[in-house]
Protein backbone atom coordinates (compact mmCIF):
# COMPACT_ATOMS: atom_id res chain seq x y z
CA UNK A 1 0.00 0.00 0.00
CA UNK A 2 2.79 2.36 0.53
CA UNK A 3 4.59 1.53 -2.10
CA UNK A 4 1.03 2.13 -4.34
CA UNK A 5 0.67 5.49 -2.99
CA UNK A 6 4.31 6.60 -3.40
CA UNK A 7 3.80 5.49 -7.31
CA UNK A 8 0.49 7.85 -7.28
CA UNK A 9 2.30 10.30 -5.72
CA UNK A 10 4.88 10.03 -8.52
CA UNK A 11 2.72 10.32 -11.16
CA UNK A 12 0.50 13.08 -10.36
CA UNK A 13 3.87 15.11 -9.91
CA UNK A 14 4.74 14.26 -13.63
CA UNK A 15 1.33 15.20 -14.55
CA UNK A 16 1.24 18.38 -12.54
CA UNK A 17 4.51 19.16 -13.98
CA UNK A 18 2.97 19.23 -17.83
CA UNK A 19 0.97 22.36 -17.05
CA UNK A 20 1.36 25.96 -18.73
CA UNK A 21 0.21 28.68 -16.09
CA UNK A 22 -0.06 31.59 -18.25
CA UNK A 23 -2.24 34.76 -17.95
CA UNK A 24 -3.59 34.46 -21.35
CA UNK A 25 -3.36 32.23 -24.61
CA UNK A 26 -2.58 33.63 -27.59
CA UNK A 27 -2.63 32.15 -31.19
CA UNK A 28 0.82 32.06 -33.32
CA UNK A 29 -0.89 29.91 -36.24
CA UNK A 30 -3.24 27.37 -37.39
CA UNK A 31 -3.01 24.48 -39.84
CA UNK A 32 -5.57 22.01 -41.03
CA UNK A 33 -5.15 18.92 -42.07
CA UNK A 34 -7.51 16.31 -43.18
CA UNK A 35 -9.37 15.67 -39.96
CA UNK A 36 -7.31 17.77 -37.30
CA UNK A 37 -6.72 21.17 -37.08
CA UNK A 38 -3.32 22.23 -34.91
CA UNK A 39 -3.37 25.46 -32.89
CA UNK A 40 0.25 26.98 -32.42
CA UNK A 41 -0.15 28.96 -29.40
CA UNK A 42 2.47 30.58 -26.43
CA UNK A 43 1.71 33.45 -23.74
CA UNK A 44 3.20 36.52 -25.97
CA UNK A 45 1.97 35.41 -29.02
CA UNK A 46 4.72 35.19 -31.08
CA UNK A 47 8.24 33.23 -31.13
CA UNK A 48 11.16 35.21 -30.30
CA UNK A 49 15.20 34.82 -30.27
CA UNK A 50 15.94 32.70 -27.56
CA UNK A 51 13.69 30.48 -25.51
CA UNK A 52 10.02 29.62 -26.32
CA UNK A 53 7.53 27.91 -24.37
CA UNK A 54 4.52 27.26 -26.42
CA UNK A 55 1.73 24.91 -26.93
CA UNK A 56 0.39 22.80 -29.32
CA UNK A 57 -3.43 21.84 -29.80
CA UNK A 58 -5.33 19.52 -31.76
CA UNK A 59 -8.76 19.68 -32.51
CA UNK A 60 -10.74 17.44 -34.82
CA UNK A 61 -12.01 18.89 -38.38
CA UNK A 62 -15.37 17.59 -37.81
CA UNK A 63 -16.95 18.25 -34.61
CA UNK A 64 -14.21 20.39 -33.16
CA UNK A 65 -13.65 18.63 -29.89
CA UNK A 66 -10.00 18.31 -28.83
CA UNK A 67 -8.66 14.81 -29.85
CA UNK A 68 -5.34 13.07 -28.52
CA UNK A 69 -3.00 12.77 -31.22
CA UNK A 70 -0.72 10.74 -29.58
CA UNK A 71 3.10 10.84 -29.88
CA UNK A 72 3.59 14.82 -31.06
CA UNK A 73 6.75 15.71 -32.81
CA UNK A 74 7.54 19.21 -33.85
CA UNK A 75 10.97 20.43 -35.62
CA UNK A 76 11.36 23.85 -37.37
CA UNK A 77 14.33 24.47 -39.96
CA UNK A 78 15.48 28.20 -41.49
CA UNK A 79 16.93 28.11 -44.75
CA UNK A 80 20.06 30.72 -45.09
CA UNK A 81 21.60 31.63 -47.84
CA UNK A 82 25.67 30.46 -47.65
CA UNK A 83 24.93 28.03 -44.97
CA UNK A 84 23.68 24.83 -44.14
CA UNK A 85 19.56 25.14 -42.85
CA UNK A 86 19.26 26.07 -39.19
CA UNK A 87 17.02 23.07 -37.61
CA UNK A 88 15.75 23.35 -34.26
CA UNK A 89 13.07 20.75 -32.85
CA UNK A 90 11.63 20.24 -29.68
CA UNK A 91 10.13 17.43 -27.58
CA UNK A 92 6.28 17.58 -26.94
CA UNK A 93 4.72 16.01 -23.80
CA UNK A 94 1.05 15.48 -22.96
CA UNK A 95 -0.83 18.28 -21.19
CA UNK A 96 -3.46 17.36 -18.47
CA UNK A 97 -6.37 18.30 -20.47
CA UNK A 98 -6.48 15.86 -23.91
CA UNK A 99 -5.27 17.39 -27.20
CA UNK A 100 -2.86 19.61 -25.95
CA UNK A 101 1.18 19.63 -26.11
CA UNK A 102 3.81 21.29 -24.46
CA UNK A 103 6.89 22.04 -25.83
CA UNK A 104 10.33 24.45 -25.23
CA UNK A 105 12.14 25.48 -28.33
CA UNK A 106 15.41 27.69 -28.61
CA UNK A 107 16.29 29.99 -31.40
CA UNK A 108 19.48 31.60 -32.23
CA UNK A 109 18.09 34.34 -34.13
CA UNK A 110 15.13 36.17 -35.59
CA UNK A 111 13.73 34.90 -39.37
CA UNK A 112 10.86 32.81 -40.95
CA UNK A 113 11.05 29.16 -39.38
CA UNK A 114 9.66 26.38 -41.86
CA UNK A 115 8.19 24.28 -39.01
CA UNK A 116 6.80 20.50 -39.18
CA UNK A 117 4.57 19.13 -36.88
CA UNK A 118 3.53 15.15 -37.10
CA UNK A 119 1.95 12.81 -34.95
CA UNK A 120 1.06 9.36 -34.38
CA UNK A 121 -1.98 8.07 -32.29
CA UNK A 122 -5.94 7.80 -31.74
CA UNK A 123 -6.15 11.10 -34.28
CA UNK A 124 -4.46 8.63 -36.89
CA UNK A 125 -0.40 9.21 -38.02
CA UNK A 126 0.26 12.74 -40.33
CA UNK A 127 1.98 15.51 -41.16
CA UNK A 128 1.59 18.93 -41.54
CA UNK A 129 3.93 21.85 -42.65
CA UNK A 130 3.69 25.56 -41.90
CA UNK A 131 5.83 28.62 -41.86
CA UNK A 132 6.49 30.87 -38.04
CA UNK A 133 8.32 34.30 -37.84
CA UNK A 134 10.93 34.67 -34.91
CA UNK A 135 10.98 38.21 -33.85
CU1 LIG B 1 19.12 31.40 -39.03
Amino acid sequence: MKRLTAMLTAFVVVLGFGTAVWAEEKTLATQKSKDVVIALKSEAGQWTRGKNDFVLEFTSAKDKQPTDAGKVTLSTSMTMSGMTPMIAGAILKPDKTPGRYLGTIEFPDTGTRQVTVAWDGPAGKGSTKFSVPVR
